[in-house]
């Protein structure tokens, strides 16, 4: 063997840079499914499901395509259990002169390849808009950087809703204030989920995975997740043709039953490099229905969000895993595991992430996050749960999403407040309210809602952070408007609540 081409289960495109000059005759593809990385936290039996079973598909793909693999099964008697070990094994075993690999997605994988006793030769990853040395360079030019920042630089970078004078397309950078919108009443049918079909392939890997990791969280049977670039490509389709034109007007409505609404459930294959974000906002691009306000909304995630999010991982890494701002330290609460809960948001969430390893942004930041920010979770604990749970959860993407977005754990790095709403926005955006035993309008009492309780609460405890941020002024003059034996009794309370979750 000339060349090893180690394939992480995050790297699973057959164009990557790992392929530059790939000869079929000489090198071989190293795929390895090992227990350790399933393992090193406890995981979503749908997102193992979702790597195997991707990870199968693209072997599958590289050998119609001509060129070798060597596929190492997590049952293969041999298989020693470790990322180290594995390509230690294979080195032995090809000799190749040379190992290359695409940058992992994950500090700690990262760190394992480069200990490695013959490391492999590392390539910049080109699935990215923004390289990590372009990201270094907006930084030095753009000190005081927001997302916003790094999204008009990068629209002006791609040319992505330009137009020939150089100006945004529709000449504002974004349409927010049209899409806050709830459901509500009048709203129309949701698309029914996209579910890809069950091969030999996927029947197989849920199968091994209902056998092996039966102790896992999560259910399998939903078990119809895009896995191949074939059915990747059906789900853009079926994305842009039925949901992307009400994208942006519901991109925050919450509805209780409803995990899906009008999102893409694009991020694994995205995440996986099973599709690539250029073709993605392309092929949304292309659609002929979908309103500017969608289109933007869209293309603002995944060109501005994701690739923003990404050049902070890779920038403030290892570092930035430990940070924890508003010093929080309790642990997840258990009902994150189980649904069991008298809050009637969390527990549709939780439900959702439970079936489908899934919950939208909104859920994610605005009722899952929201909580365990406002009774002080430890940053990297959300995140560890995280990282368990969701089938599109890569370390690069989770970590700053997690402690950095929705627990403001790093003091203000990603989003320039903390998260934090009442149970009066959950109410707004939702209907999950009406048939909650608590009331969203109430911080004390009984029937008060848990998250108006803890809201006030935080804002209280957080005072001398907050109060001089001028995007919190509003919040804090509504705190200042409350009585002093209320607040107090409202800390008592969200100190009761924090203990003792209902
Ligand atoms: P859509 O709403 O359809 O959005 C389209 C695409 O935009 C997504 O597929 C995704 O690729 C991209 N995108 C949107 N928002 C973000 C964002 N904030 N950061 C990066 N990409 C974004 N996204 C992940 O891919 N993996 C994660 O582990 C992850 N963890 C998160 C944790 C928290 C606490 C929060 C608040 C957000 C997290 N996100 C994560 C971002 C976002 O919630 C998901 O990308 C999105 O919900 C995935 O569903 P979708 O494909 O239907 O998204
Ligand atoms: C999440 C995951 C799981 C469950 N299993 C594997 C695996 O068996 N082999 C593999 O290559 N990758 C797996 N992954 C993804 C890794 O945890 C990690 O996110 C990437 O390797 C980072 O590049
Ligand atoms: Fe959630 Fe509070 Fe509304 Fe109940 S009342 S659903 S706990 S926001």
């Amino acid at each position: 063997t000339r060349n090893l081409v180690i394939v992480l289960g995050d790297q699973l495109d057959g164009n990557s840079a790992a392929f530059d000059g790939f000869d079929p005759e000489v090198d071989v593809i190293l795929q390895m499914e090992v227990l350790e990385e399933a393992a090193y936290i406890t995981q979503h039996k749908l997102r193992i499901a979702y790597f195997f079973a991707s990870m199968r598909h693209f072997r599958q793909d590289m050998t119609a395509r001509g060129r070798r693999v060597h596929y190492v099964a997590i049952d293969h008697p041999e298989n020693s259990g470790s990322f180290e070990t594995e390509i230690g094994r294979a080195q032995r075993l090809l000799k190749p002169e040379r190992t290359i690999a695409i940058e992992p997605g994950d500090w700690r994988v990262a760190e394992k390849l480069r200990r490695l006793p013959q490391p492999p030769e590392i390539r910049s990853d080109r699935h990215f808009f923004c390289s990590r040395d372009e990201f270094a360079a907006f930084t030095r030019d753009h000190p005081r950087h927001i997302l916003e920042t790094f999204y008009r630089f990068m629209r002006k970078k791609t040319g992505l809703l330009m137009d020939k004078a150089g100006k945004p397309v529709g000449s504002a950078w974004n349409y927010d204030d049209q899409n806050r919108k709830p459901l509500g009443k009048d709203a129309p049918t949701i698309p029914p989920k996209r579910a890809s079909k069950m091969d030999p392939i996927s029947a197989e890997v849920r199968d091994l995975v209902s056998r092996r990791f039966a102790s896992s969280p999560g259910r399998l049977e939903n078990i119809d997740l895009p896995v191949s670039r074939a059915q990747a490509l059906e789900h853009l389709e079926d994305f842009v043709s039925r949901r992307l034109p009400l994208f942006g007007t519901y991109q925050d409505a919450m509805q209780n039953g409803e995990p899906f609404l009008y999102h893409s459930r694009l991020s694994g294959p995205l995440n996986l490099h099973i599709l690539s974000p250029t073709e993605v906002i392309k092929a949304a691009l292309r659609s002929e229905e979908a309103p500017l306000n969608a289109l933007e909304g869209f293309v603002r995630q995944i060109l501005g969000w994701r690739e923003y999010v990404r050049g902070i991982y890779w920038q403030r890494m290892p570092h930035y895993a430990e940070e924890n701002a508003l010093d929080a330290h309790l642990r997840m609460p258990g009902f994150y595991w189980t649904a069991e809960t008298d809050m009637r948001c969390l527990a549709d969430a939780i439900t959702h992430t439970i079936d489908h390893a899934y919950a939208h942004h909104i859920e994610r930041l605005m009722v899952l996050g929201l909580f365990a920010m406002l009774i002080g979770v430890a940053p990297y604990e959300v995140h560890r749960w995280h990282m368990s749970m969701f089938w599109d959860a890569i370390d690069w993407v989770s970590l700053p999403n997690t402690l950095g977005m929705s627990q403001y754990g790093d003091g203000g790095v990603i989003a320039t407040k903390p998260y934090a709403a009442s149970g009066a926005y959950i109410n707004r955006m939702s209907n999950h309210c009406k048939g909650c035993r608590f009331d969203p309008k109430k911080s004390i009492g009984e029937d008060a809602c848990p998250f108006t309780t803890l809201y006030w609460s935080f804002l209280a405890k957080h005072r001398q952070r907050f109060s001089s941020n001028g995007r919190m002024r509003n919040q804090y003059t509504n705190l200042d408007r409350k009585d002093p034996d209320e607040i107090r009794a409202i800390r008592r309370r969200a100190d009761a609540l924090a203990l003792e979750p209902p």
